[in-house]
């Protein structure tokens, strides 16, 4: 059988990648062809994505990836976080650069959404867990503006990004699931919920969903890569976390899977939503996935949290240096390292020896969504929830990943309690499978084997259902899954050390939570 190239556009929070992947009946090889940074901008006060930059690199991603093949990609498929959207003029010129989720725009939208609609109903309609940054916040906060009055379509990103490189409009199903606009059980929009919230629904292109065609390269596209060779797009989960579940290596339905990376998405793969009160209450969401599929879950903070103390303690750190080459002299050496380098090998390795389970935060709450003073923020949740603040670099990293697995394994708890399902083992993927202690603590809170891998769970889902759409392969999820399991390096980590100290930290945490919500 001939092999096929795929070429998977992979935009996450921190970063952006272009990646080909190498399909034959029996084999499945990527290489990253171009890897970007992704640097938000604030201006003006508002937190944007560069977007311009961002498509930018995905164009020298995929002129790379072309050369690379010898021109000889059978498809392209665009995944990208979810919620954000650029809006788009009548003769489909972007009207504004698109607002990065965690910007506080949407502060008190939920207010006026719920005036509009209960929060009963409107989880009832969706099943949409509440964030505060979901499409329809962030709608109902720029309702009356210039740019949403003046708008002729709104494209959520990986459509955007879609409509740049071939002229035309989509909106792919998964993704639209996450603007909270989308009934999970005709899987079509939720026409009375728009009705509600004076949401016009023909901003949105119709429908597309994933294995569906989106378009071919523009000649300009082509030219800009240094190729004639038509290439098609074709729609995959174009949310980054719905091509991340189909890029679990499962071998057997009873798992629970943790997409890992800016955030940690744990939960369960189901055939129908959940939408009980129960379910609403606990904060689970039912984001539509690939194959009919619904993606049961809750979103958890992730190693956002640590990236974010990272980001901090560098700049302390550049800080220190700079005083101390300007004339300062004295304790450079002893704040440093006090403050702790931010080499994050060095700082995992120390924070596996510090004291487990000291202090645990709730890695749900909201109030850690927003950039900028994470390790202050994580004191005062200690301090808060009367628990010793952690005093290095090292104890809060351990405080974070303890508590990111207290919540990885409060998540799957609740996803089988509430859907009536049992789990034999948990999946990791994404850019968390690289953390071994966080992916080992993980295994000790859930009592469960935690099998890791592959890290680029997004990219090779991507390319799955492009293949698939290709005719390079045939089945189902199991056997897309079963590809993954014979050929991608997998880790497992089974539980150890004294269960009864998470029970005992989960019941704290739980205390925690109940503070929490009483304030
Ligand atoms: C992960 C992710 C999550 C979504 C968040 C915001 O990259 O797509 O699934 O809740 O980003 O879009």
């Amino acid at each position: 059988a001939t092999e096929h190239r795929f070429a998977a556009v992979d935009l996450g929070a921190s970063s952006g990648r272009v990646i080909v992947g190498e399909v034959a009946p029996g084999r499945l090889a990527l290489h990253e062809a171009h890897r970007f940074p992704n640097q938000p901008t604030r201006v003006l006060g508002t937190l944007h994505w560069d977007i311009l930059s961002l498509y930018q690199g995905v164009l020298n991603g995929l002129k790379t990836a072309a050369a690379q093949t010898g021109n000889g990609l059978t498809s392209i498929g665009i995944d990208t976080w979810a919620v954000d959207y650029g809006l788009l003029a009548a003769d489909g010129t972007l009207l504004a650069n698109p607002v990065h989720y965690r910007d506080t725009r949407t502060t008190g939208a939920a207010e006026k959404v719920a005036a509009a609609l209960p929060p009963r109903a409107l989880y009832a309609a969706t099943g949409i867990q509440r964030l505060p940054f979901n499409t329809i916040y962030q709608l109902i906060a720029a309702q009356g503006t210039p740019t949403l009055t003046a708008a002729h379509r709104l494209l959520l990103i990986p459509d955007l990004i879609s409509y740049w490189l071939t002229g035309e409009l989509g909106t792919e199903l998964t993704n639209a699931s996450t603007t909270q606009l989308i009934d999970p059980r005709t899987r079509d929009w939720a026409a009375p919920v728009a009705q509600a919230l004076g949401i016009d629904l023909s901003l949105f292109p119709p429908l597309r969903r994933p294995g569906d065609p989106a378009g071919t390269l523009r000649q300009d596209v082509l030219t800009e890569m240094g190729t004639t060779h038509p290439i098609p797009v074709t729609a995959v989960g174009s949310h980054d976390t719905a091509s991340a579940v189909v890029g679990v290596p499962a071998t057997t339905p009873d798992f629970a899977y943790i997409a890992t990376g800016t955030w940690s998405l744990a939960g369960l793969e189901l055939d129908a939503p959940v939408l009980t009160e129960e379910s609403r209450a606990a904060n689970f969401t039912n984001e539509l996935g690939v194959d009919g599929t619904v993606r049961y879950l809750r979103n958890i903070m992730g190693l956002w949290m640590l990236q974010e103390c990272v980001r901090t303690w560098n700049t302390e750190t550049a800080r220190t240096a700079s005083t101390s080459s300007t004339g300062t002299t004295g304790s450079t050496a002893s704040t440093a390292s006090s403050t702790g380098s931010a080499d994050l090998t060095a700082l995992l390795r120390a924070a596996a020896q510090a004291t487990p389970l000291r202090s645990v935060v709730d890695a749900g709450d909201p109030a850690f969504i927003a950039p900028h003073h994470m390790p202050d923020r994580i004191a005062d949740a200690c301090r808060r929830t009367g628990q010793p603040v952690p005093r290095t670099p090292a104890e809060t990293t351990r405080c974070v990943l303890d508590s990111l697995a207290l919540a990885h394994r409060r998540a799957i708890e609740d996803a089988t309690r509430l859907s009536g399902r049992t789990v034999s083992a948990v999946h990791i993927v994404g850019g968390g499978v690289h953390n071994t202690l966080l992916c080992q603590l993980t295994a000790d809170a859930c009592g469960l084997p935690v099998i890791a891998g592959p890290a680029e769970a997004a990219a090779l889902g991507n390319v799955l259902v492009q293949a698939r759409t290709a005719g390079a392969i045939t089945g189902g999820l199991p056997e897309l899954r079963a590809l993954l399991h014979s050929t991608q390096p997998l880790r497992q980590y089974e539980p150890t050390g004294d269960h009864s100290a998470w029970d005992r930290a989960a019941a704290r945490f739980g205390d925690a939570q109940v503070t929490r919500a009483g304030t």
